[in-house]
């Protein structure tokens, strides 16, 4: 069994097949260190906590992670705060950082005596509608291997070599542009406050999430193309302090900003996951925007669905959690892109040829206002912002 990539979907998929008793290996393009370092998500759905506990891989994130359940939304109407946590399901987040988990996850696997081949980049998946797939793999000292496996895993995200060897018309490829770019900013500073804040401004959103206790993500609505360099640190703290309205509401903790890119709100669904002995899982089979924090989280569970069904088959010649396991996904990946998508719509003002629509822009008040006083919209909210 060849596993494409070590971010979470990989190092899930491994830890489990390893445990099961399947030969595997991990092929990843990076280094260990930059693989352990990478910040991204931090928002773990209390299912993808189940998961990670179920297989003792939680230990770290039970540690270090810590419970929040509440978003406040601050608008020119005035701001509330949603206690998700104790609506719905009565589920929290756990907020550890994604670069912990891969670490804690990568460092399991290797010390139950898990193989990993770190700098080999996969090239191509080759025969994948044989019996016995190939990957070629280019090596840190340039030379060009083979890997042949019974079964490929491509977890090595969008733009990996599992999609790029699809052949044409193997697979249905969904694509939404939602129109929407993000400058995502780490910044060396506490959390400036208590709940997730989402600020809807008529410049643009804004958005505040705890990382750790010194580590804080913040978002702003940019220009589709303009360079993440383009902003001047003091610029960067301007504009937060206005759509979050410090002025109002308190100010915000400034500190170094040590990771900035600019993000376009894009989704993709692959259908279905799987060609021949090719499988797909994580960002590889669908990339959702990060309005809602689901990417990481869809990873882990179609890790394990992944793996169940690999194992099913490997250990004990049962193929047919293989043939179900894409439909499988599919249900949930798609209810959270109709999630995601319409935390886009909630949060921004459109943009497109009716962009400046006094009608848009008067239903998404109507929205947040629905959101504020109705019980029932809070706890269908909570179900889906927490759920995966
Ligand atoms: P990853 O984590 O991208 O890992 C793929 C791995 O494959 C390697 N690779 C290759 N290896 C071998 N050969 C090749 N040809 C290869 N090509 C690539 C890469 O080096 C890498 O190590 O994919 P995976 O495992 O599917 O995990 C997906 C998540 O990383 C992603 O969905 C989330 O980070 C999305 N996301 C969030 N998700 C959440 O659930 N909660 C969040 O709060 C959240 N915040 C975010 C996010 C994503 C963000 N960005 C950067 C788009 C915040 C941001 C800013």
């Amino acid at each position: 069994m060849v596993v494409l990539g070590a971010g979470p979907a990989g190092l899930v998929l491994a830890n489990l097949l390893h445990g099961s008793g399947v030969d595997c290996v991990v092929l990843e393009r990076a280094g260990r260190a930059h693989v352990q370092t990478r910040a991204r998500a931090g928002f773990l759905a209390a299912n993808t906590v189940r998961i990670l506990d179920r297989h003792g891989l939680a230990e770290g994130l039970r540690r270090r992670g810590r419970e929040h359940g509440a978003c406040e939304f601050r608008t020119d109407d005035g701001r509330f705060c949603l206690e998700y946590g104790s609506l719905g399901r009565g589920e929290p987040h756990t907020v550890y950082p994604q670069q912990e988990l891969v670490t804690d996850l990568l460092t399991r696997y290797v010390n139950a005596g898990g193989r990993i081949r770190f700098e080999a980049e996969a090239v191509a998946v080759l025969g994948a509608d044989t019996s016995r797939p190939a990957v070629t793999v280019r090596e840190p000292d340039g030379r060009t291997v083979r890997w042949q496996a019974r079964y490929v895993a491509g977890c090595d995200g969008r733009r990996g070599a599992a999609r790029a060897s699809l052949p044409p018309g193997a697979v249905r490829h969904h694509r939404l542009d939602h129109g929407v770019s993000w400058l995502g900013l780490l910044v060396e500073a506490p959390p400036s406050l208590d709940a997730v804040g989402y600020a809807v401004h008529p410049r643009g959103f804004a958005g505040h999430m705890a990382r750790t206790r010194d580590i804080t993500r913040y978002y702003l609505q940019c220009e589709r193309d303009s360079p993440a360099d383009a902003w001047s640190q003091e610029r960067i703290w301007e504009e937060l302090e206005l759509r979050m309205r410090a002025a109002r509401y308190g100010p915000l903790h400034r500190g170094p900003i040590v990771q900035r890119g600019v993000v376009d709100l894009d989704s993709d669904v692959l259908e279905p996951l799987r060609h021949g002995a090719l499988l797909l899982a994580g960002d590889a089979a669908s990339v959702i925007s990060p309005s809602a924090a689901k990417g990481a989280n869809l990873a882990v569970l179609e890790a394990e669905m992944l793996a169940d069904a690999l194992a099913d088959d490997l250990v004990r010649g049962d193929g047919e959690g293989l043939d179900r396991y894409s439909a499988r996904c599919l249900t949930h990946i798609w209810r959270a892109q109709d999630f995601s998508r319409w935390m886009i719509q909630l949060l921004h003002e459109p943009s497109g040829p009716d962009g400046d629509s006094s009608f848009h822009h008067s239903l998404r008040r109507s929205r947040i206002e629905a959101l504020r006083t109705s019980r029932s919209q809070q706890d269908w909210f909570a179900e889906n912002y927490v759920g995966v």
